[in-house]
This record gives structure tokens, sequence and C-alpha cells, in this order.
């Protein structure tokens, strides 16, 4: 399985080309059998079915009328990051107010633990999970410290910190400010994934047992996934991957997947293409597909991840200046993953299935109906996320029962 690596290619480092050398072609990754390496020459796990449309079809509640005080935080990045007007996250934070729901676990599965100062007192520095010491590069297998290693250590900083920054007056904003981050790192220095390390650390992170790990003490309601597997060929969701994401499903949690950057039907993919799963591709500030962003049946919805030379802003302590701006499904997803914590902090009684269909019927349609205007079949589901609808939901339904 190679899961970071378009992500890698098309996405972040798009973004960041002063920073982060491009990577040159991945080495396969060993199967956690043992067998040997070269992922394409493996008989292919059973492919589950594709993942049905994802789109629970219920009709909207009537809104009351709000009008939102306008609120803006005083964060220096807040002024570029387009994505947070895009998907209308003022609107959003007006509803909310100071203090408006619980605070809610996110985990974040990817390259492990950064200290940011956007996460203080916030992120939790959770497990590796990252299987074979010669990829850990932290002279181990599994241990206790999930700490981020490498040149792609900042993938994981900056999707924690769309999802989670503080509103602070430095630095970026992020869409839930109240979020508690758990960092689970999956990724090794290469920026590859195991399935079986990625499997375990599904589970873990929405507090299942996993033989051999100590319990997770803070469970996550929102499980973001910006990664993805390029399998040859793309024959669906890893069977074991499968089996995780049911398990996390039926324990209340909610996974949120990018659709990866390859500009092909999400569904051969994993974990894009699973059942169970929240896929999110990625739009421009004009609202279309950009041409690295996978689309299809698969696709539950878009979040502005932006394109090469205009990204997504975040804040990143690696990153000059402090700050990166890279694009990709990645960062696409965990807009969705923060807009998913909000809904769950209004109430949390709410089960997946829920958060989702109330993220698809508040989504903004495309224009004309479509993402692509050149290609009809590159759908993009139900359109773009839209916080303050989301939320305006959310408020309305809590209020009323
Ligand atoms: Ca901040």
């Amino acid at each position: 399985m190679n899961l970071l690596r378009s992500l890698l290619l098309t996405g972040a480092l798009a973004g960041v080309a002063a920073a982060a050398p491009r990577i040159v072609p991945i080495p396969a990754l060993p199967l956690p059998s043992g067998q040997a390496t070269l992922p394409e020459l493996q008989p292919l796990p059973t492919p589950a079915q594709p993942a049905p449309p994802l789109l629970p079809l219920t009709n909207p509640p009537a809104t009351p009328p709000v009008a939102p005080t306008l609120y803006r935080p005083a964060d220096p990045l807040f002024a570029r990051q387009w994505n947070l007007e895009a998907i209308r996250a003022p609107g959003a934070w007006a509803l909310l107010g100071r203090g408006h729901g619980a605070p809610v676990t996110v985990a974040v599965l990817d390259t492990g633990f950064v200290p940011s100062p956007e996460l203080t007192g916030r992120v939790v520095n959770g497990y590796d999970f990252v299987s074979d010491p010669a990829r850990a590069g932290d002279g181990g297998g599994r241990d206790p410290d999930a700490g981020g290693v490498g040149q792609f250590a900042y993938h994981a900083e900056v999707v924690a910190n769309l999802i989670a920054a503080a509103h602070d007056g430095r630095g970026m904003a992020g869409i839930n400010p109240q979020a508690r981050v758990v960092q689970v790192r999956v990724a090794g220095v290469d920026g590859l994934i195991d399935p079986q390390d990625l499997a375990d650390a599904l589970r873990w992170a929405a507090g299942l047992p996993v033989p051999g790990v100590p319990a997770n003490p803070s469970p996550a309601r929102v499980l973001n996934l910006s990664l993805f597997a390029d399998f040859i060929p793309l024959t669906g969701c890893d069977a074991r991957v499968q089996a995780a994401l049911d398990a996390v499903a039926a324990r209340g949690a909610l996974v949120v997947a990018g659709a990866a950057n390859d500009g092909a039907d999400a569904r051969g993919y994993t974990p894009a293409g699973c059942r169970g799963v929240l896929t999110v591709t990625s739009v421009t500030v004009a609202g279309q597909r950009p041409a690295y962003a996978n689309w299809g049946a698969s696709v539950a919805l878009a979040a502005p991840g932006g394109e090469p030379g205009h990204g997504v802003v975040a804040s990143s302590l690696s990153g000059p200046g402090g700050e990166r701006d890279p694009d990709g499904t990645s960062f696409a997803a965990p807009q969705v993953a923060g807009v998913a914590s909000l809904l769950f902090g209004l109430k949390p009684g709410l089960t997946p299935a829920q958060v989702q269909g109330v993220l698809a019927r508040t989504a903004t349609p495309f224009p004309g109906g479509r993402c692509d205007p050149l290609d009809p079949r590159k759908t993009c589901g139900a359109g773009l996320l839209d916080a303050e609808a989301a939320v305006r939901s959310s408020l309305t339904t809590a209020r009323s029962h």
C-alpha cells in the first residue's frame, strides 16, 4: 500500500516546493505478513463492493431566520484563508458563539505528532502504529510516541491545524478551535502506510481494543484520513481497512477521507472507495474540480483544496515564515472533519450517518450542478461544504428536540 505518495506529489509538495524536495518514486511497502515488496505483484485482497452513494437523502428541515453577527478571527493568516470564507466558516462561528457546544475529539491518522502552538493544551501525542522499524525512523516499531519524523512530518500538523487551530490572534484560524486532536502516526518517514498499521490505528483511534497496544484514553468521534492507496490495479477498498472502518462506524465515530489526487474515479481507492467513509474531494477558489482531484459516486462532497500556486494557507512550525499553502484533497478532508466536529459538539447523540446527512444536504450545489463543467462524469458529490448551513441545521434540530 502506497498511501501518501500521490497525495504528496500532487498535493502538499506542489505548494511547498521551496521547503521540501519533490519526492522520488517510492519503493513498495512490505506487506504486514512479511511477504516481499512490490505490491503490484501481490495478489490483492478480495475487493469490497464499490461504495454506494454516501448521501442519506432526507429533506432539509425548515431553517429559521438567523442573522449571524459578524465574526472574524484576529489571526493574521485569516485574511488569506480563502477556504474559510468559501465554506462560510465565519457564519458558523457567529451562530455558535463562544463556548457553544462541547469539545469533540478528532483523531488525525497521518504523519504523527508535532507540538503545534495552535493546539497547545488540546493535542495528544497518541500512538505510533508504524510497525516496520526501518520505515519508522525513530529507532523502533510501534511505540507510544507518535512524534512525526522526517520531511513529511508537517503533513499531520497542517491537517490538524486546519481542523482545530486556535483563534488566538496568532497564525491561522482553525474551523473548530475547541476541538481536541489525537495525533496517530501511520505513515513512515517515506510517507508510506502499511494497511495493517492503518487498520489497527483506525480501531485504536475510535477506542476499540488493539492487541499489544494500550487502550486509547481519548477516543475520537471524528477520524481524519488525508491519505490513500494507489493500488495497482485500483480494485477497491482493502478488506482489512474495510473491516476496521465497519468497526469504527459501529462505535459511533465518523471517518472522513480525502478522495485522492490522481484525477481518477475514487471508487477504486482505499479508503476513499470504502463503505461508510465520508469521502471528500477538492475544489479550487472558483469552486471547480482541479485536475488532480478524484471524483465519482464514492465522493460525498467537496471542500476547498486549492491548486498548485493557490493552495490552502495554514500555520506550520517548519514552514517558511511559520506557514505553508499546500494543495490537495489532503487539505479538503480536514475542513469537513472540522465542521463534523462542530456538529458533534452541538449534538453528541448524532450518528455518523446523521452527520454525513446534514453535511450533504446543506452543501452548496455546484454552479449548474457540476464541479467539472467539461466532463459530467466527474462528479464531486452533493456540493461544496457549507459550515454555516450545517451548523444552522443542527441548531434547529437540537432546539426542536
Ligand atoms: Ca491561531
